[in-house]
């Protein structure tokens, strides 16, 4: 592979919160396949252990760190361990997050709090652990994980909503601090994706058949997405393909939020 096509990321390291399982492991494959040396931080060491070992099998280079993103010190660890096993990060993926369901009345504080700190804080947290080197080369690129849940409101939905719309904001706002200094910042804005753990959860909440009839019918496109659906979309902001891209929310949702 040529290293001065725009698509590629060779010789570039791609941090990757929640990256053992689902959209973020579609997502480390799809870097991988690209060049890049690919770090995985998850809570989960077990599902760490084997999506490295996956991607070893491969040929490809990665690691995995563990870590909770709620932690300051966990995650300035893992990007620190990463920083001095892998290379500076040049891209980072805040791709962990958690649904929570209820609406207002119902929903727990616990819960809630759970939610905000996974999805909101978590992006804050792994973010601020990556910037200072990201400053120090004036490089690097941040995909953030919303959700279509960010840009409308999804019925019993409260917390996870307040969430990721809060992660769509802080997107722009960081975009704005960080665009002089070579480093930008858009947010992806998945549909539903069926396949991954969070999917099973979401439509396990409304299993009959009514309810996912209904669900579905809100997709233009006629189906779900799958993780490398979003995967392709976090891969091209990644790259300098997206070089004139930042500060954007990047529907990735069959036409869910356009109608
Ligand atoms: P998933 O539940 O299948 O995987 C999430 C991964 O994050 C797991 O490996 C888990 O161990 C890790 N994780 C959870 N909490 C963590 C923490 N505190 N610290 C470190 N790692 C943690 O989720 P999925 O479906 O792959 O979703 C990925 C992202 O995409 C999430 O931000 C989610 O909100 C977003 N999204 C998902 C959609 C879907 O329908 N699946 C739709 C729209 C957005
Ligand atoms: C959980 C994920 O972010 C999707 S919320 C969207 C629910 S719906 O569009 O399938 O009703």
């Amino acid at each position: 592979m040529n290293s001065n096509i725009r698509n590629s990321l060779i010789d570039r390291v791609i941090a990757i919160t929640g990256g053992a399982t689902g959209i973020g492991f579609s997502t480390a494959e799809r870097c991988a396949a690209a060049g890049a040396r690919i770090a995985i931080i998850d809570l989960s060491p077990e599902r760490g252990a084997s999506a490295v070992k996956a991607l070893r099998e491969r040929g490809f280079t990665a690691s995995f760190y563990c870590a909770d993103v709620t932690n300051e010190q966990q995650i300035a660890k893992a990007i620190g361990d990463t920083e001095r096993e892998l290379g500076p990060v040049a891209g980072l993926v805040n791709n962990a997050g958690i649904a929570g369901f209820g609406s207002v009345h119902e929903a727990k504080l616990s819960d809630w709090e759970r939610v905000m700190a996974v999805n909101v804080t978590g992006t804050f947290l792994a973010s601020k652990a990556v910037i200072p080197s990201m400053l120090k080369s004036s490089r690097g690129s941040i995909v953030n994980f919303g959700s279509v849940a960010g840009t409308v409101g999804i019925p019993t939905m409260a917390a996870y909503c307040a969430a990721k719309g809060a992660v769509v904001n802080l997107t722009r706002q960081m975009a704005a601090d960080y665009s002089g200094k070579g480093i930008r910042v858009n947010a992806v804005c998945p549909g539903t994706v069926a396949s991954t753990d969070m999917g099973h959860q979401l439509l396990g909440s409304d299993s009959s058949p009514e309810l996912l009839a209904k669900r579905l019918a809100k997709y233009p496109l006629g189906r779900f997405g799958e993780p490398g659906d979003i995967a392709a979309a976090v891969f091209f902001l990644l790259t300098d393909d997206a070089a004139f891209v930042t500060g954007a929310a990047l529907a990735v949702d069959g036409g869910m939020t356009a109608i």
